[in-house]
């Protein structure tokens, strides 16, 4: 994968469908002479200076003219690839723009796979994997943040802080591989010490840069927030209150949702995918018994559950049954109807057990403060009113969160990311506690390795070749 030579790939880079302009990419070292076989327009792109477009058609192999474009010409290496490059801008719409790919793999190009050109940036220099990656979460960004956060990154705003965390590893690496040419007496605990610091140094710079990666992960990748409990509470009118919309049908009949309802909503700038499901009860209709099988699975597989219960009628044994499924560090009791109760005053904690997470008698949970466990998160509202809603959103967000701001600028947003960076903190660790310990400095050294490593896992240097094809194949293709 790395060294890959530089043959001419094209693909559509246009989405294939109804549209203004549809754009066919051509990259390589033949990129300009490709497309000169192709190309009738008023001078030869072979003499065509370096980003500048040209009008003419396309013609294939019979002298059939194809479409009508304009082709910009940008030469190497001031490209997104690096490599020649030449789009041609057809007419929009699902044909023009797959006959003009069609004319330019007959004259010498080969389709490029998912996200091919982009992979060329890396291999070229123009972009670290973390750049690259940025470049997949523009695409796939559901938010206007996420679109702000990956463009950051596409910047280089992480790059940056991951070059100045390498200078401080490999500092610390360097003194610690120094140690093993020294004699025990020539180490002094002073000189262990200090080394320890240059390690803490490093472990300090990991944590700054987890610092709310949960607030950036769930931008980019958004939470799924299932809407369960038994038939009749409101939850289809809670999902059209957190959508604005009508979007499921409500009626006064238990037993209305068969199968789960998804739409996504965007709260403060996390998409939230929302999953409105049948109400629980045991049922001999066939089509209800498996919503409510798949109501379970919602639950079972969602960020965070929303418990939703009808305050005019309190907590019944109905309720009860469904909380028993729930995890409640994962659950959000919502107390719906409030315009009609009269008075049902919070404690529901007290009413309803869940399957795990603390509840309220489960002093087996470990924390020793059970009055304080015993208080589930609760929002009261009335869905028909819309009242209460944004409270509702408030309390979403913080849950998820871990009442973390939301405002907050995370460096990371990547699990990918994420993970490399906690095995770069623990192998520096180990080396730390190996030193303090005197142990050779042959085996601190080894950590403090993998933690380098691990490190450049991030950026691209020492990312293994099947975690790049399967960065890559997230790609769309042209891109
Ligand atoms: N007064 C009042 N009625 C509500 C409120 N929310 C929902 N309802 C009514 O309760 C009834 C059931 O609402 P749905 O949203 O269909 O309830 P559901 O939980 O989705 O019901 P199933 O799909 O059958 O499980 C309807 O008549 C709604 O108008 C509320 O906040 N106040
Ligand atoms: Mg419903």
């Amino acid at each position: 994968m790395r060294a890959a030579p530089r043959d001419t790939i094209a693909a559509v880079a246009t989405a294939i469908g109804p549209g203004g302009i549809a754009i066919v990419r051509i990259a390589g070292a033949d990129a300009v002479r490709i497309t000169d076989t192709i190309f009738r327009g008023t001078k030869r792109l072979s003499d065509a200076s370096s980003h500048t477009v040209h009008h003419g058609h396309i013609v294939d192999a019979a002298g059939r003219e194809v479409d009508e474009v304009l082709a910009t010409v940008m030469l190497s290496p001031n490209t997104y690839t690096t490599d020649d490059v030449v789009e041609l801008g057809c007419h929009g719409g699902a044909m023009p723009a797959r006959r003009v790919l069609e004319v330019c793999l007959d004259a010498g190009a080969r389709i490029a796979r998912r996200g091919e050109f982009t992979e060329r940036a890396l291999l070229g220099g123009r972009l670290d994997l973390v750049q690259a990656e940025a470049v997949a979460d523009i695409v796939a960004a559901k938010t206007p943040r996420g679109l702000e956060f990956a463009l950051g990154q596409l910047e280089g705003g992480l790059s940056h802080r991951l070059a100045a965390l390498r200078d401080k590893l490999l500092a610390f690496r360097a003194e610690v591989e120094s140690m093993i040419d020294f004699s025990d007496e020539d180490i002094g605990s002073s000189t262990v010490s200090a080394i320890a610091d240059l390690g803490r140094a490093c472990c300090r710079a990991v944590d700054d840069l987890l610092a709310d990666s949960a607030v950036g992960a769930a931008v980019r990748d958004g939470i799924s927030v299932a809407i369960v409990g038994r038939p009749n509470v409101g939850k289809s009118s809670l999902l059209n209150a957190l959508l604005r919309r009508e979007r499921a049908i409500v009626t006064a009949l238990p037993g209305t949702t068969r199968d789960a309802i998804e739409e996504t909503v965007d709260l403060d700038g996390i998409p939230v995918r929302l999953i409105d499901t049948a109400g629980w009860r045991s049922s001999r209709d066939p089509a209800e018994a498996e919503g409510v099988e798949r109501a379970k699975a919602a639950a079972a597989g969602a960020d965070l559950v929303l418990l939703v219960i009808d305050s005019s009628t309190g907590v019944g044994a109905e309720d009860r049954a469904v909380a028993e499924h729930l995890d409640q560090s994962r659950t959000l009791v919502v107390l719906n109807k409030m315009d009609l109760a009269s008075g049902m005053r919070g404690e529901v904690g007290r009413e309803l057990a869940f399957a795990g997470g603390g509840g309220s008698d489960s002093s087996s949970s470990g924390l020793d403060s059970a009055a304080t466990v015993s208080d589930v998160s609760s929002v009261r509202v009335s869905a028909l009113r819309r009242d209460g809603i944004s409270e509702l959103q408030r309390a979403i967000s913080s849950m998820v969160l871990d009442g973390r701001a939301l405002t907050a600028d995370p460096a990371v947003t990547n699990l990918r990311h994420m993970d490399a960076l906690r095995r770069v903190k623990a192998g520096v660790s180990r080396a730390i506690a190996l030193l303090a310990k005197e142990a050779p400095p042959e085996l601190a050294a080894i950590d403090a390795a993998e933690a380098s490593s691990a490190l450049g896992e991030i950026t691209g240097e020492t990312t293994p070749d099947d975690v790049l094809r399967h960065i890559f194949a997230r790609f769309c293709v042209g891109k």
